[in-house]
C-alpha cells in the first residue's frame, strides 16, 4: 500500500499531485533546489528536503540524490509530475531496481516510445497508423533521396531521438534533400547524442490531437477521448480544449481505439498520451506517445470527472481501473489556456521576478491550477509556466464566454505575462468558430502582437493621473484655496469612469 510519496518535480504539477495525495490520505514529501526553498510545493507537502544548487541538472534532475531522499523519508512511491525525470527509462529503473514505485510506466515502454523509429515500427505492427516514411535510420544519402521522391516532396526530415520539434527539417525540393539530413544528423547528434534520423511525408495544416489513456497492470486500457492541441508556439502548446472543434463521433471512436492499441503495443502501465497529427480530412497518424502526466490533463479531468493523479497511483499500487470504456463520457467543453511569466513584446523571453500582486480568477465553471502567491519570486532557472486557467462550459460558447471573464479578473504584477496575448486570442473570429490549426498563432501573429493594448494602458495611466488631479482640485476647493475646478478633456470621460479605473 502506498502510505508516502516523493513529489519528485517543482511549481504547479508538484502542488497538483499532493493535492490528490491529501485526498486519498497519503502523505507528501517535496524536494527542492536552493531556488525553491520559499516554493509552494514545499509548503504544502507534509515533508520537504533540500537537494541542491538552483540548477535542475545539479538538483531536480540527479537520479541518486532523488533516490537517497525517497529512502531516507521512507517514501513507498515516486511521482515524477512531467518534464524533469518523468521520461527517464533509466530512472524508472532504478526506482524498481531500490524498491521504490515508479508512478509511470515500465523503462521498456519509455524507452520503445522513446525512440520514434522503434516507436513508428512497434506501432505499425500494431495496426496504428503513423505517417508514410523510411522504416529504418537513413544510412545512405542517395537512397534517402530516392526514397524521399518516392514518399512524395515535401517531407520532414525527423531525429529518432527526437520529439517536441526538436532535430526536424522540413524540405520542398529535391536538391535540398541531402543537405537537409545532414543538418537535421549534426543537430540531433548535438542534442541527443544520436544522429540517427528517418523521412516522413510532410502533412500540411495538420492538427496535433492527442488522446489520453489509462492502463492498469491486469490488463484493462481505456482512453478518455481527445484534446485538441494545435494552438502552439515554437512547439510550446498555448490553448487546449476538449473536445476538438474538428473531431467527428466515427473518427473520434476510431482514434480512440488506436490510442488504446499503441498503449497495449507497448505494455503500458498508468496515465499516457498518444499524439496524433490530423489533416483537414480527418485523417491520423501516430506521432509520439507522452509516457506521463501531460500539462494539459485538466481538461479531461473535467469533461469525464476522472482525477487522472488519483488514477496513477491507484494503478501504481497495483488496482484495477475502477470504470470501463463504455462508463466514460464527454460532458461539456473545457478550455485550458497557460500563463507564461514571459513578455509577448519582447519575443516572448521569460520574465522571472517578484510577484507583487495576485489576483486569482474564480467563480463557476473555472480552475486554476498554479504555485505562485504575493511576495513570491520566480527563479529564472525553470520553466516560466506560473498557472494554467481552466474553464469549462455545458458548450464551447460558454467555456469561450467563461474563459474571457476569467482571463478579465486574472491580474498579475511584477513579472511580465501572457495573459494579455491570451485575451487577445479570443478576439479572433477564427478561434470562436473553432476553425483552426497548428499555423494559428504564425497566421494571426500581427494581431495578437499588436500593440493596441499598450496604448489602452497609457490611456489608464493618463486616465488614473487626470482623476488624481481632479480628487486633488476638489480638496483644494473644499479648503477654500481655489475657487472652481477647471474644465478639461480628461472631464469629458466622466469621474465615475475614472475613479472606476483607479480601482481596476
Ligand atoms: C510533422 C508535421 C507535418 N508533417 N510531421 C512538430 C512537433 C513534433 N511533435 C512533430 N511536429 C510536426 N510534425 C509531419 N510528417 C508538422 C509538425 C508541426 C506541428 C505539429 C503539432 C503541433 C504543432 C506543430 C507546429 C509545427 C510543425
Amino acid at each position: 500500500m502506498i502510505k508516502k510519496i516523493l513529489v519528485a518535480n517543482r511549481g504547479e504539477i508538484a502542488v497538483r499531485v499532493m493535492r490528490s495525495c491529501r485526498e486519498m490520505g497519503i502523505s507528501s514529501v517535496a524536494v527542492f533546489s536552493a531556488a525553491d526553498r520559499k516554493s509552494m510545493h514545499v509548503r504544502y507537502a507534509d515533508e520537504a528536503y533540500f537537494i541542491g544548487p538552483a540548477p535542475s541538472n545539479e538538483s531536480y534532475l540527479v537520479i541518486d540524490k532523488i533516490i537517497h531522499i525517497a529512502k531516507k523519508c521512507k517514501a513507498d512511491a515516486i511521482h515524477p509530475g512531467y518534464g524533469f525525470l518523468s521520461e527517464n527509462a533509466a530512472f524508472s529503473e532504478r526506482c524498481k531496481k531500490e524498491g521504490i514505485i515508479f508512478i509511470g510506466p515500465s523503462p521498456y515502454a519509455i524507452e520503445t516510445m522513446g525512440d520514434k523509429l522503434t516507436a513508428r515500427k512497434t506501432m505499425t505492427e500494431a495496426g496504428v497508423p503513423v505517417v508514410p516514411g523510411t522504416q529504418e535510420k537513413i544510412s545512405d544519402l542517395k537512397k534517402a533521396v530516392e526514397a524521399a521522391m518516392l514518399i512524395g516532396l515535401p517531407v520532414m526530415v525527423k531525429a529518432s531521438a527526437g520529439g517536441g520539434g526538436k532535430g526536424m527539417r522540413l524540405v520542398s525540393e529535391e536538391d535540398k534533400i541531402e543537405e537537409a539530413i545532414r543538418a537535421a544528423k549534426s543537430e540531433a547528434m548535438a542534442s541527443f547524442g544520436d544522429d540517427a534520423v528517418y523521412i516522413e511525408k510532410y502533412i500540411e495544416s495538420p492538427h496535433h490531437i492527442e488522446f489520453q489513456v489509462l492502463a492498469d497492470r491486469h490488463g484493462n486500457t481505456v482512453h478518455l477521448f481527445e484534446r485538441e492541441c494545435s494552438i502552439q508556439r515554437r512547439h510550446q502548446k498555448v490553448v487546449e480544449e476538449t473536445p476538438s472543434p474538428l473531431m467527428r463521433p466515427q473518427v473520434r471512436i476510431e482514434m480512440g481505439q488506436a490510442a488504446v492499441a499503441a498503449a497495449k503495443a507497448v505494455n503500458y502501465e498508468g496515465a499516457g498520451t498518444v499524439e496524433f497529427i490530423v489533416d483537414e480530412d480527418l485523417n491520423y497518424y501516430f506521432l509520439e506517445m507522452n509516457t506521463r502526466l501531460q500539462v494539459e490533463h485538466p481538461i479531461t479531468e473535467r469533461v469525464t470527472g476522472v482525477d487522472l493523479v488519483k488514477e496513477q497511483i491507484r494503478i501504481a499500487n497495483g488496482e484495477r481501473l475502477s470504470f470501463k470504456q463504455e462508463d466514460l463520457k464527454q460532458q461539456g467543453h473545457a478550455i485550458e489556456m497557460r500563463i507564461y511569466a514571459e513578455d509577448p513584446d519582447k519575443n516572448f523571453m521569460p520574465s522571472p521576478g517578484l510577484i507583487k500582486h495576485i489576483t486569482e480568477p474564480l467563480g463557476l465553471g473555472v480552475r486554476h491550477d498554479g504555485y505562485v502567491y504575493e511576495g513570491y519570486e520566480i527563479p529564472m532557472h525553470y520553466d516560466p509556466l506560473i498557472s494554467k486557467l481552466i474553464v469549462w462550459g455545458k458548450n464551447r460558447q460558454e467555456a469561450i464566454a467563461r474563459l474571457k471573464r476569467a482571463l478579465y479578473a486574472y491580474k498579475i504584477t511584477g513579472v511580465k505575462t501572457t495573459i494579455k496575448f491570451l485575451e487577445r486570442m479570443l478576439d479572433i473570429p477564427d478561434f470562436v468558430k473553432g476553425n483552426y490549426n497548428t499555423h494559428f498563432i504564425e497566421k494571426n501573429k500581427d494581431f495578437l502582437m499588436s500593440p493596441k493594448e499598450e496604448k489602452g494602458e497609457f490611456e489608464n495611466i493618463a486616465v488614473i493621473a487626470a482623476a488624481f488631479d481632479y480628487l486633488n482640485k476638489i480638496e483644494e476647493c473644499q479648503l477654500g484655496r481655489i475657487t472652481s475646478i477647471q474644465e478639461n478633456n480628461w472631464k469629458a470621460f466622466g469621474r465615475k469612469k475614472a475613479i472606476g479605473r483607479i480601482n481596476k
